[in-house]
């Protein structure tokens, strides 16, 4: 079982900063498929949620200097 997420990303300026984003959420364990767009300021997200919580995918962009923002 999968979970699906978007994230607003605010700050995110060129391709180099989307690749960065992609990279962080991708290295986290668990993660199945990450896409961040640059130009919608957000990411997609798939991912098992017995491995890894919305809230550490949150965390590991603002760790790459975006703030971000869990979308209902
Ligand atoms: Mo992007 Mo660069 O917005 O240091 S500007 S990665």
């Amino acid at each position: 079982e999968v979970r699906r997420i978007q994230v607003r990303v605010v700050g995110m300026t060129c391709s180099a900063c989307t690749s960065a984003v992609e990279g962080a959420i991708s290295a986290l364990p668990g993660v199945v498929r990450a896409s961040v767009s640059l130009l919608q300021n957000k990411a997609h997200v798939v991912f098992d949620p017995a491995r890894v919580k919305d809230e550490d995918i949150r965390d590991v962009i603002e760790d790459v200097g975006f703030e971000a923002e869990l979308l209902p």
